[in-house]
């Protein structure tokens, strides 16, 4: 049989970071079923297209999954799927706590035939044998032989296999300058950032998030040889077709156990696994000063951070408390003195904050090492604890949020602002961090840097910046590149001195464009609501 894994698309990103159940899946089929797997991020595709390829590749079963914010488009797919008469299997985050909404059950139409509920790793290949033979039920659930709940322990993580997968949708290099960009250094013909995890489920249980439910209290993690392995296999891949891979690290706490991670990263160091990487790390965690050190010597170049808040009454109503915000500096600044820099996640709109929170929050930023701050609205995913508690509050103004999805809009009333008000301070978040004046000021606190720091923070924040702002097409990069013209002229003035790119630390090559490049590529996938940005020469 033909499987189809299908990722939906937020409506505009060419370019993207893969999502890892795809080739989890891919690697988990049963023998003698052949998976093709497209992302509609970086293949675009709309309900006509799917069915169409469905038809012309013969498939014999679709699965997609999707998050609660791509769902309405995910379910619009799977309606079109099954008009060709193919079945369709859904899984993920989403229809796990919304099981009867795809099915149907809840008065509303039907869209799958099937529903994989929380970690599809051990019923996948119960769901494709079913598929097979014509015979899928409803629900695929993870419970042992008792009736209950089981999760892979992921000692024994299936190998990806990496160096056969097709990639050709995930490089991130624009095809035109591919034979150019091939014979420069070791070969920059490719680059793609690569999802790996080491570990999955989080304790911590903070309100608004759906990881502590979804993957449960209890942290398992792949050994470290898998997980070398992987890296490995991966840069013999980029050498193999002379272009570059980055790594995301996807645990939701990278360092959740630090003995276990300090560990992970020497046998990284003793293998020469060391590959540019990112990974959320939270800022408690950060405090560790040889942990730091690993993180800089084993290539980790960005970590993001969960701040959410300066404020720690806000911090506590979400039973986020662990965060500290009087330590925020002093961690970025531990981070920063290795050049290993920050993305910063700050949400709006939490019951604390009144008028002036964006602006509040922007003058502490300022007093850090140059970052990339993003914002958002505090969001009441399904079956999260803060969507239970504002349902029974009668807070949400608009209960099914998913269904019409709107970028930055929240669903329910803030408790001492208006929802508008909450909306002009993400606005006036964006804009004051993004401005030219302030990326010309990120570059220049980078001053006593090698001039590849400050052009790798130019970068990434002109590409986090598409995160709000859209810069889809050649025109809108040429008022991006128009605005930030002083800064651009500055680096490309110091560009021509001999000695402006000495002095970077020798633990691992210090390129700037890898990094640029990966930030650009998660900045691509957050942005996941029609706003993301696009390089002109895709
Ligand atoms: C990496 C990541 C990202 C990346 C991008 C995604 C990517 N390209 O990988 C970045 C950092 C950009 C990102 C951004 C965002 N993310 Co995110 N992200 C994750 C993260 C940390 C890892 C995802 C992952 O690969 N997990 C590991 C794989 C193996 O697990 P999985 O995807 O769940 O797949 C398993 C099962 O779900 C199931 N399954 C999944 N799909 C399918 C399909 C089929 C057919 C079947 C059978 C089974 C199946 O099988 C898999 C194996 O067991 C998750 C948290 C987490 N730990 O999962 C959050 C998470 C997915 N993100 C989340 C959110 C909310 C966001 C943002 C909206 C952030 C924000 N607050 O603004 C943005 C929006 C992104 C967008 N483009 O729209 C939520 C989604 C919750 C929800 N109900 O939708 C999560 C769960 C975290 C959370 N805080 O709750 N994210
Ligand atoms: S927000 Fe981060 S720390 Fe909190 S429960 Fe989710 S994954 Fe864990």
């Amino acid at each position: 049989m033909k499987i189809l894994l299908y990722n939906p698309d937020n409506g505009v990103t060419r370019n993207f970071m893969p999502h890892l159940w795809m080739f989890l899946l891919q690697a988990l089929t049963p023998p003698g079923h052949e998976v093709l797997l497209v992302d509609g991020n970086a293949q675009a595709m709309d309900e006509a297209g799917i069915a169409q390829f469905v038809r012309d590749n013969n498939i014999g079963l679709v699965g997609i999954g999707a998050m609660t914010r791509m769902i309405a488009k995910a379910y619009r797919m799977a309606d079109a799927v099954r008009a060709t008469g193919v079945p369709v299997v859904m899984g993920g985050p989403h229809v796990t706590e919304m099981a009867d909404e795809a099915l149907g059950r809840d008065g509303g139409p039907r869209h799958a035939d099937a529903v994989a509920l929380g970690e599809a790793d051990a019923t996948w290949p119960r769901i494709v044998e079913d598929a097979a033979r014509g015979q899928l039920k409803d629900v695929y659930a993870p419970v042992d032989a008792f009736g209950q709940e089981s999760k892979p322990t992921l000692k024994e993580y299936p190998v990806i296999p990496w160096q056969s997968i097709d990639l050709k949708q995930f490089n991130l290099v624009p095809k035109a300058a591919k034979a150019t960009l091939q014979k420069i250094g070791e070969g920059w013909g490719t680059f793609r950032l690569i999802p790996v995890e080491s570990g999955r489920g989080c304790p911590y249980g903070c309100e608004f998030c759906t990881v502590t439910g979804f993957f449960g209290d209890s942290i398992r993690f792949r050994t470290n040889e898998s997980v070398v392995n992987e890296l490995l296999l991966l840069k013999a891949r980029a050498r193999s077709e002379k272009g570059q891979m980055a790594v995301f690290f996807i645990d939701d706490n990278f360092a959740i156990n630090i003995k276990r991670t300090k560990s992970l990263l020497r046998d990284i160091i003793a293998a020469g696994a060391q590959v540019h990487w990112v990974a959320q790390i939270s800022a408690n965690l950060l405090r560790d000063e040889e942990l730091v050190d690993l993180i800089a010597d084993s290539g980790g170049k960005w970590i993001f951070i969960g701040m959410e808040s300066i404020d720690p009454a806000n911090l506590k109503d979400v039973n986020k408390g662990f965060n500290k915000p009087g330590e925020y500096g002093a961690v970025l600044e531990r981070l920063a003195q290795r050049n290993v820099y920050a993305i910063t996640s700050f949400i709006f709109g939490m019951d604390n904050d009144t008028a002036g929170v964006a602006e509040r929050t922007l003058e502490q930023v300022r007093t850090w090492p140059p970052g990339l701050p993003i914002f958002g609205l505090l969001t009441p995913l399904p079956a999260t604890p803060l969507y239970k508690r504002l349902e029974k509050a009668g807070r949400l103004t608009r209960p099914k949020h998913w269904q019409e999805f709107i970028p930055f809009a929240m669903a329910h009333t803030p408790l001492k602002m208006s929802i508008e008000e909450a909306h002009a301070e993400v606005n006036h978040g964006w804009d004051e961090a993004y401005s030219p004046e302030a990326l010309a000021h990120a570059v220049e606190s980078l001053n006593d840097q090698p001039l590849g720091y400050r052009v790798n923070i130019f970068l990434a924040r002109l590409c986090f910046r598409g995160i709000y702002f859209p810069m889809m097409g050649k025109m809108a990069w040429l008022k991006v590149i128009a605005q930030n013209r002083r800064t651009i002229f500055k680096l490309v003035r110091e560009g021509f001195k001999a000695d402006a790119w000495r002095g970077a630390p020798a633990r691992i090559s210090a390129s700037a464009v890898p990094q640029a490049e990966a930030v650009a590529a998660i900045a691509q996938a957050a942005g996941g609501d029609g706003r993301t940005i696009a390089f002109p020469a895709d």
